[in-house]
């Protein structure tokens, strides 16, 4: 029997709207089932010590205590309602939208449905990961993740259903008909097809695509379309964990392939992921996370922005925000070369985003860097390669590049594909280093324990218990 709504956490007095309500109770069976087909395998019946969002003030996002997943609350927050203008665009300064306005009606759905798209598509991909956790630390924040995941499909269902009527319910359907990575009803953007079959992937996704998630949820909270900026804003907060599991995650990756180097062992022997595997597991996810971004050069992104439905990371924090009589800079390769183009800045609102993506990875790796070095390595570092290497989307899919962004033949790419991204033999050592740890403290052999447990409890605490025989 699935949840009434009424248990349903929110905060946009959903018992006063009965259409909504019945809209929404029944898509919640089929949310629920979705769950148990595609969510954590195996893990259904256990009970996890889980953050549950009861409201959004400070003490009531952060809500500690065992749940069986399929019993988790999952709960619809908006933030609070203010006297918010247009912040950029063509009608800056004009009162925020409460509503959908007509001409912009399907730029917004299909915002919002991509959006949507990525949450359940990211449970979809990390299914099966809970057989093989590297420790109950790691296997408890894997489902953190994936209930949140899952809260952020709740997020972006109820604005549909709420403002695009009929078409809206049709998409909320469409969500739990889609599965990553299949033929015939794949997820929408590329990367949420891909398979994250072992633990290091999964960091490494944290790290990098769950990124992606940050930057484009922080552009939708400058959204003139109020109820969209509310909702982001929240699911920002949440994003946060995300983003610190992955950084941390690939951090203690590092850090044991440091401290047997630094002892002078092959970390290969000790069977620890060695350098160059984490390198190439970069290159790999950095590279198709930035796809993300959508193409350099956009109308699509110049016509967001123009009409104040997406903005810039932080444009409230920028001096101007038109975007006009202003051009952007970049390579792009031409008839085998690479040229030079001057774009409108509207035009070039992806590689805006890009650009504040970039910085943000780049600081998470001169953090795994001075762990390389504190761990008493000297002489090696990791690295982020060139936004041009090894991308599908925009204006470089189809070329080839170095990891340093010059261009190349395919001959030479195909040449130095073992060095720069992940072999059959890599996935295959990695894989085989995925045993299942599970007793409270421990860690497998390939990564370094956490600083600390969670919401204060300590490392060795139960995190996830069996269910009760
Ligand atoms: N894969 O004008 P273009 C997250 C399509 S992650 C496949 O260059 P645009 C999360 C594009 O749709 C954040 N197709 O790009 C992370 C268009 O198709 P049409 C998710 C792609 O539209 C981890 C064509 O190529 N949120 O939250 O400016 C775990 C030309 O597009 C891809 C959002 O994405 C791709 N990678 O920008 C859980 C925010 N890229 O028109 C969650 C909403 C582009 O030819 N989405 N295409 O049919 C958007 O703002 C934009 O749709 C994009 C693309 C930034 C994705």
């Amino acid at each position: 029997m699935a949840q009434s709504l009424e248990s349903i956490p929110n905060n946009v007095d959903l018992s006063s709207d009965r259409r909504l309500q019945r809209a929404l109770e029944q898509w919640q069976p089929n949310f629920l089932s979705w769950w148990k087909d595609v969510g954590p395998e195996g893990f259904q019946a256990h009970q996890v010590y889980l953050r549950t969002a009861v409201s959004v003030e400070t003490e009531g996002w952060a809500h500690f205590d065992y749940v069986r997943m399929p019993e988790y609350r999952w709960g619809i927050f908006l933030e609070p309602k203010s006297e918010r203008k247009i912040g950029f665009g063509d009608h800056i300064g004009q009162p925020v939208w409460e509503e959908v306005p007509g001409e912009h009606r399907n730029a917004l759905r299909r915002i919002i449905v991509t959006q949507a798209d990525t949450e359940p598509a990211s449970v979809e991909q990390q299914r099966l990961l809970g057989r093989t956790c590297p420790s109950m630390y790691d296997l408890r924040n894997i489902f953190q993740v994936n209930v949140e995941e899952g809260r952020h499909l709740w997020a972006m269902v109820y604005l549909l259903h709420r403002f695009f009527g009929r078409d809206g319910r049709e998409e909320a359907d469409e969500l739990l008909a889609r599965r990553s990575g299949t033929g015939d009803k794949p997820r929408i953007l590329n990367t949420f097809n891909e398979p994250i079959d072992d633990w290091l992937s999964f960091f490494m996704f944290a790290m990098f695509t769950d990124r992606d998630g940050k930057f484009q949820l922080a552009a939708l909270a400058q959204s003139g379309f109020d109820p969209l900026a509310r909702t982001t804003r929240f699911m920002l907060t949440e994003e946060a964990h995300h983003l610190f599991v992955g950084e941390s995650g690939v951090d203690r990756v590092v850090q044991r392939c440091a401290e047997l180097m630094a002892a002078g062992k092959d970390p290969r022997k000790e069977h620890a992921v060695p350098l160059d595997v984490i390198q190439r597991y970069i290159n790999f996810w950095f590279s198709l996370s930035l796809d993300l971004f959508g193409g350099e050069v956009s109308s699509n992104a110049a016509d967001f922005f123009a009409s104040g439905l997406k903005g810039r990371f932080r444009e409230d924090t920028l001096e101007e925000h038109t975007g006009m009589g202003q051009t952007y800079k970049l390579e792009v390769p031409e008839g085998g070369k690479l040229v030079e183009q001057e774009v409108p800045l509207r035009n070039a609102m992806n590689e805006v985003l890009r650009d504040e993506y970039v910085k943000d990875c780049q600081r998470a790796v001169d953090r795994w860097n001075k762990t390389l070095v504190r761990a008493g390595n000297r002489g090696l570092s990791l690295f982020l390669p060139h936004r041009r290497f090894h991308r599908a989307v925009g204006p470089c899919a189809g070329s080839f590049f170095d990891l340093q962004g010059r261009m190349i033949s395919e001959a030479e790419f195909k040449a130095h594909e073992a060095e720069w991204l992940p072999t059959a033999e890599d996935r295959e050592y990695v894989k085989s280093l995925m045993h299942p740890v599970v007793d409270p403290g421990k860690v497998a052999s390939w990564i370094a324990p956490p600083a600390k447990g969670i919401n204060g409890m300590p490392v060795e605490y139960e995190y996830v218990k069996p269910p009760a025989a």
